[in-house]
């Protein structure tokens, strides 16, 4: 069996995707043209030339406008379909997704709108495609302190349905500490929580995640391979990372995939996942990002097979539902 076919057939949990981030082109003409959304530019083509960043704020402006013709619920029940559909190809059994409210909101559309249409497409890929998915909340780093309480109580009727909050957007400049007292009052709600942290930013960010925040799992956690001592810190915790090669060379966190830290990270002895963060903007989905990391960095398959049960052991699912997938 050849590697990448190894990988195609590895079950494996998807644990750091933000739904937004999954809208391909072709649906974002669809969705515009249902909404009689005007697209600054005339082709798909023209749409995935543009792809090409610099930086993680050169990706979010182009993100946050791709994410103005979701205007309904079916357009979310519709892109949170497609997503799955993309996974269950890849083998994921259980993806634990991200969702922006606030990208929704502040543009007019009701967080209800948003949610009950995602909601609806993870019943279906439950019954359709045999994939479970719980919801996390993303807040936006960017905005305040205000705006992040004001989104949580918004979510207060759909408590049960949601699993946890995690912090996304800019990160240089907006550290966890910005958001202390929000993720305190999460998990007084009995949320998970998670973060981006160590992405662009500092490890000091990734302490703050961990001590501040009191995070269940690091998304992204790179910068983590600049200090000895937070490395000690997170493997003594068993603290799982959620790694994106892809979307690392896509935002030039990493310049070389030959040059991701992935093999470092698992020598040293860290829970790391594989994951493919904005899917549909760096080039692949989570399969892509496994043979990434296998063709270019020589990772083994027991390690990539250690990765995946890394995916499943890190998610939330209930202890013997991650015995019957590991
Ligand atoms: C994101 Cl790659 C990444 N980093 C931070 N925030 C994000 N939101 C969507 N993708
Ligand atoms: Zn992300």
């Amino acid at each position: 069996m050849s590697l990448h076919e190894f990988i195609a057939g590895l079950p494996k949990a998807e644990l750091h995707l933000h739904i937004e981030g999954s809208l391909e082109p072709e649906l974002m003409f669809e969705l515009a043209k249902r909404n009689r959304v005007s697209l600054p530019l005339d082709s798909v083509e023209a749409v995935r030339a543009a792809y090409d960043f610099s930086n993680l704020q050169d990706f979010l402006d182009i993100y946050y406008s791709g994410a103005d013709v979701l205007r309904t619920e079916q357009d979310f029940h519709d892109l949170g379909l497609a997503y799955f559909r993309r996974a269950a190809a890849d083998s994921v059994r259980h993806a634990e997704i991200f969702f922006d409210p606030q990208t929704h909101t502040d543009r007019g559309i009701p967080f209800q709108v948003a949610i009950d249409g995602l909601l609806a497409s993870m019943d279906r890929a439950e019954a359709e495609l045999g994939i479970s998915s719980r919801l996390i909340l993303c807040f936006l780093r960017h905005l305040d302190e205000d705006a992040a309480f004001a989104t949580l109580k918004a979510a207060e009727p759909w408590q049960d349905q949601i699993l946890g909050v995690g912090l996304d957007s800019s990160e240089v400049g907006h550290p966890p500490s910005k958001f202390q007292r929000v993720f305190e009052r999460a998990g007084d709600m009995g949320l998970k929580r998670v973060a981006h942290a160590g992405e662009e930013g500092p490890p000091d960010y990734i302490w703050q995640a961990l001590d501040l925040l009191k995070v269940d799992r690091i998304d992204h956690g790179n910068r983590a391979m600049e200090d000895p001592a937070l490395i000690r810190r997170l493997v003594e915790q068993g603290m799982t990372l959620t790694v994106c090669p892809l979307s690392n060379h896509k935002l030039c966190v990493v310049d070389d995939l030959a040059r991701h830290p992935l093999p470092s990270m698992l020598d040293a002895g860290l829970k790391v996942t594989l994951n493919s963060d904005d899917p549909a903007y760096f080039g692949g989905y989570v399969n892509r990002n496994y043979e990434a990391m296998a063709d270019q960095t020589g990772v083994t398959r027991d390690q990539l097979v250690e990765i995946a049960i890394n995916s499943f052991a890190g998610s939330c699912l209930p202890e013997a539902d991650k015995a019957r997938h590991i």
